[in-house]
């Protein structure tokens, strides 16, 4: 045997090591009355990832789509829709600084898994990694569907919802959540125009037991601020740790606590009833976007002395002399806006080393979102899905919307309409 032969002999032998490894889910797939069905494979699992440079509050918007697909899925008869949805876990986010190594955050550090179990069958990622390690080392996905738009779609203006597997517009590699054991059989490029529960089609035409979705952002809401969106987004409720820090925060310096603001929600979020009876804190919150925006938005976003002049008018309308400032921008900027504020109280959350390493930038942002949702008024920068997500959460604890879909002005007076997404009783 010459060294050309040795080496194909070992390469042969390690091919089959990995298929005996490694080998398909379908075969163990459950459908109705088989025999096969037992505990472990009466699910088939549902992956999704986003596009790398969607930062944490997009990707929490592509979460409620894929929630709401797996929430109906869940609820058909149809043995075949039997899924368990995989949370992809934070790695690697843009606008979060990062070492070499995915991080690989289990959602769990943000979000209370229950409450988002009870709206939608998902595990985390270690959770579907413990359900294979018993029988294999390496997880092979059975599909992968990357998500693409019809190239056709404004040449013809053809917006009707369809899917339909093509030739890959994006030739990246696909990079499997940053996990080097994960990888997949069959990938196609699927172009796609529909809500993401559209996607129920395509499972019921093939038996994979693992299917992957790239590029999810892709698809869309199905319909946006219905009862059943409102639902994915109540079940959406934070780590209750993260909310215990804010409201330290908020008792400390704000002196605003649930009992006094009104906004004491239930233990359950399917409890909830309507009402729109929430006063909050004696504190008004700015969201004051900075970074990029400065950069990208220089027509939209305002500079200090503005800012400034923005926020004196609502104290004054308010008769208040509190404020909260979230921002990403620096901290200089922070102690400029309080050199022009001398008049008033000027707040900004500071973590820990401690609460900044165990949560670390989304768990800030999270505390930093928590206490704008408590203010007696917010203020947010327009179009940012930062300030959206604060203004969803303001919707659910009842204040009056006019206390909350306010932007920053370019300067005042010159103001852009913020989109308005109420819960409508
Ligand atoms: N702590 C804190 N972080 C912020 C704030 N604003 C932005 N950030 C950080 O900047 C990141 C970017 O904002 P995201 O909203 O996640 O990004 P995006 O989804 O692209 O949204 P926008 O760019 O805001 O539309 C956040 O994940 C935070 O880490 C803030 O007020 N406080
Ligand atoms: C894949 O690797 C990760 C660590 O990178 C590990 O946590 C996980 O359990 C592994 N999965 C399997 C199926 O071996
Ligand atoms: C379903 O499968 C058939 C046969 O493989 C294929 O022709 C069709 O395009 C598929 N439809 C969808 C929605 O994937």
């Amino acid at each position: 045997m010459n060294f050309k032969q040795f080496s194909r002999f070992w390469i042969n032998i390690a091919l089959m090591l990995l298929l005996i490894s490694s080998c398909s889910y379908s075969d163990s797939v459950c459908y109705k009355n088989d025999n096969k069905c037992t505990k472990e494979n009466q699910f088939r699992y549902l992956l999704y990832d986003v596009n790398a440079p969607e930062g944490f509050n997009l990707r929490r918007d592509v979460y409620m789509r894929f929630a709401i697909l797996a929430h109906q899925m869940q609820k058909s008869d149809n043995p075949a829709l039997k899924f368990k949805m995989v949370l992809p876990p934070w790695s690697h986010l843009v606008h979060w600084s990062y070492s070499e190594y995915p991080e690989h955050i289990p959602w769990s550090l943000y979000f209370d898994l229950k409450s988002l179990q009870m709206f939608a069958p998902v595990i985390e990622m270690h959770e579907f990694f413990s359900r294979y390690q018993k029988k294999y080392s390496k997880v092979i996905i059975e599909k992968v569907y990357t998500l693409q738009h019809f190239e056709d779609m404004f040449e013809t203006g053809n917006f009707e919802d369809r899917l339909k597997i093509e030739e890959c517009q994006d030739t990246h590699k696909l990079n499997f959540f940053f996990y080097e054991n994960i990888t997949a059989k069959n990938v196609h490029c699927l172009s796609y125009h529909g809500p993401a529960t559209k996607l129920t089609e395509l499972f019921l035409n093939t038996s994979a037991g693992t299917i992957l979705i790239n590029h999810a952002e892709v698809a869309l809401h199905e319909f946006f601020g219905n009862n059943l969106y409102w639902q994915a987004r109540r079940s959406m409720r934070f780590n209750k740790e993260l909310k215990t820090i804010a409201d330290d925060f908020r008792r400390i310096f704000l002196k605003s606590n649930d009992e006094t603001d009104n906004t004491i929600l239930p233990e359950s979020w399917k409890h909830e009833k309507p009402k729109r009876n929430a006063i909050g804190g004696s504190y008004i919150a700015v969201h004051l976007r900075r970074r990029d925006f400065v950069r990208s938005r220089p027509n939209e976003t305002p500079n200090l002395d503005s800012v400034a002049q923005q926020i004196t008018k609502i104290l004054i309308k308010l008769n208040l002399n509190t404020v909260f400032i979230a921002t990403d921008g620096p901290k200089d900027e922070f102690d400029t806006l309080s050199k022009m504020l001398v008049h008033y109280k000027l707040f900004k959350y500071t973590p820990s080393s401690v609460i900044k390493q165990k949560y670390k930038e989304g768990g800030v942002a999270i505390i930093d979102q928590i206490i704008c949702s408590y203010a007696r008024y917010f203020i947010g920068t327009h179009d940012s899905t930062f300030t959206f997500r604060i203004q969803e959460e303001r919707e659910i604890l009842g204040f009056p919307s006019d206390s909350t879909f306010n932007t920053l002005c370019k300067v005042v007076g010159q103001c852009h309409k913020p989109s308005i997404w109420t819960i409508v009783y």
